[in-house]
């Protein structure tokens, strides 16, 4: 993309309405604007980052088994009526009559809407196990809608809900979840600790909640610093093998890690040494649940067993907030002059960088190496507008694209470019297609 060509509406002054960093980086590097309170427009750089998040979410869940599907929206008051959460939900669900006067809503989570999909389809045993899950908007009308897209009213999650025949196979499944999410979370250069916590409106016992230690974030925790260096890492998972899934949840829950509302100050103490207790400030980007037969019950979601009688599933439901992804990850990964993305997340994978403008041989160069970046695969940005130099190392800066290179005629005249790293700051001079070819492998271990 030419960054003259692009729609990138930057700010140089920093909005007074937001009140933390990735709110304010988010405005200002023109990735999103609000649309009304806690609803936003996704530009074009936020709305590629958006994109990127999610293709990982995608492809993660692929992995472990899971099958994408897409459902609306909008959904009818008579099922949830009948799980009896229409009126629980209280005022953070939006309400809607259409013109024949039938209760609607805008979904704020899907448990109804896929247990009756799966009533009036499934019958037998022989379809379990089954794990569907999409990834759409979702409203909460939200009392304080803040931080940006941090606690949106409309906000894009991956649900999944899956649908097994005991609860031994369910608790694999949420052991599948927690993996598969360890996996995800890691391929975003998160560090993102699973955490017992409360189970709220969505109910069941077993929940953990997914959280990403930020001195902003709107949860408090408390854990076991120990738990900081486990990594999945590039570990060979079957996500069909139920010990191996079992034995990782096992690592990772053993370190106490609880979240404000399960707490347990003695237990805390008695458990870890002095030195390794923490207590931080986290956001959740993640949550799983097993709450067993609660909405089959309910909704009649039942299937034949091998011996011919019928038996309510076992049901989970497992969320990741992927637009609050965006936030979270600016939150744990920017300096004072912008946001550093992640190479896995970058809006682009490099910038190039014109010092001047106009210069015959620098253009030259300009030009052959976007074509080069770009016939790799390397999704360049540049920048061919004809502004000072000073100007566009701070877009680069500001906007966060894990690399750049800076074309120059000085440099040019001994054959080479600069390649700067945004997270370092190290900087390396190499002959044009060297540069590309650094590039090329870096992103081919991403
Ligand atoms: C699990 C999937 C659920 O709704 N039902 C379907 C379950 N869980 S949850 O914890 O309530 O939400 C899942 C994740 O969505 C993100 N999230 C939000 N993101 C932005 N703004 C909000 N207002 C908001 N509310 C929830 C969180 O990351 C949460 O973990």
């Amino acid at each position: 993309m030419r960054l003259s060509r692009y729609f990138l509406p930057v700010l140089k002054e920093t909005p007074s309405e937001a009140q933390i960093v990735s709110h304010r980086l988010m405005l200002r590097s023109g990735m999103i604007r609000q649309a009304s309170a806690g609803i936003y427009s996704w530009l074009p750089l936020g709305f590629k980052v958006l994109k990127k998040i999610e293709a990982i979410v995608h492809e993660e869940q692929q992995r472990a088994g899971h099958i994408p599907m897409l459902m609306p929206t909008l959904q009818s008051a008579d099922l949830w009526r009948e799980s009896g959460r229409y009126e629980d939900y209280g005022d953070e669900m939006l309400r809607i009559t259409d013109r024949h006067g039938h209760d609607m809503l805008y979904g704020p989570t899907n448990e109804e809407l896929i247990t009756d999909i799966f009533r009036n389809t499934v019958q037998s045993y022989k379809d379990l196990p089954l794990t569907l899950y999409h990834i759409q908007w979702k409203f909460r009308d939200e009392r304080r809608p803040r931080f940006g897209v941090m606690r949106g009213r409309e906000f894009y999650m991956k649900d999944g809900y899956n649908f097994d025949i005991d609860r031994d196979s369910a608790i694999h499944a949420y052991n599948r979840h927690m993996v598969s999410y360890l996996r995800t979370y890691e391929r975003m250069g998160l560090k993102a600790i699973p955490m017992r916590a409360d189970s709220g409106p969505i109910g069941g016992d077993d929940t953990h909640e997914f959280l990403v230690l930020a001195d902003t974030g709107e949860s408090e925790v408390f854990y076991d610093s120990a738990i900081l260096d486990l990594q999945l890492g590039q570990r060979a998972v079957d996500f069909d093998d139920r010990e191996q899934c079992a034995a990782i949840r096992q690592e990772w829950t053993s370190p106490y890690a609880r979240t404000d509302e399960t707490h347990d100050a003695a237990l805390f103490e008695a458990e870890v040494p002095a030195e390794r207790r923490r207590s931080s400030r986290a956001i959740e980007v993640g949550q799983i649940f097993y709450f067993g037969t609660k909405y089959s019950d309910k909704m009649g979601a039942s299937v034949v067993t091998p011996e011919g009688t019928r038996v309510p599933v076992h049901m989970g439901s497992h969320g990741i907030g992927v637009s609050r992804l965006v936030g979270a990850i600016i939150e744990a990964s920017h300096d004072e002059r912008g946001i550093i993305w992640p190479e896995a997340v970058a809006p682009f994978k490099v910038g190039i960088v014109n010092l001047k403008q106009g210069d015959g041989a620098a253009d030259a160069a300009c030009e052959t190496l976007y074509a080069q970046l770009q016939a790799a695969g390397l999704e360049p940005l540049y920048d061919d507008r004809s502004e000072r130099a000073g100007a566009k190392f701070a877009t680069m800066d500001l906007i966060g694209l894990p690399w750049r290179i800076t074309v120059g005629p000085r440099g040019l005249k001994n054959g080479v470019v600069e390649l700067t790293s945004r997270k370092s700051g190290a900087t390396q001079e190499l002959r044009p297609e060297d540069a590309v070819a650094r590039l090329r492998d870096i992103y081919a271990g991403v």
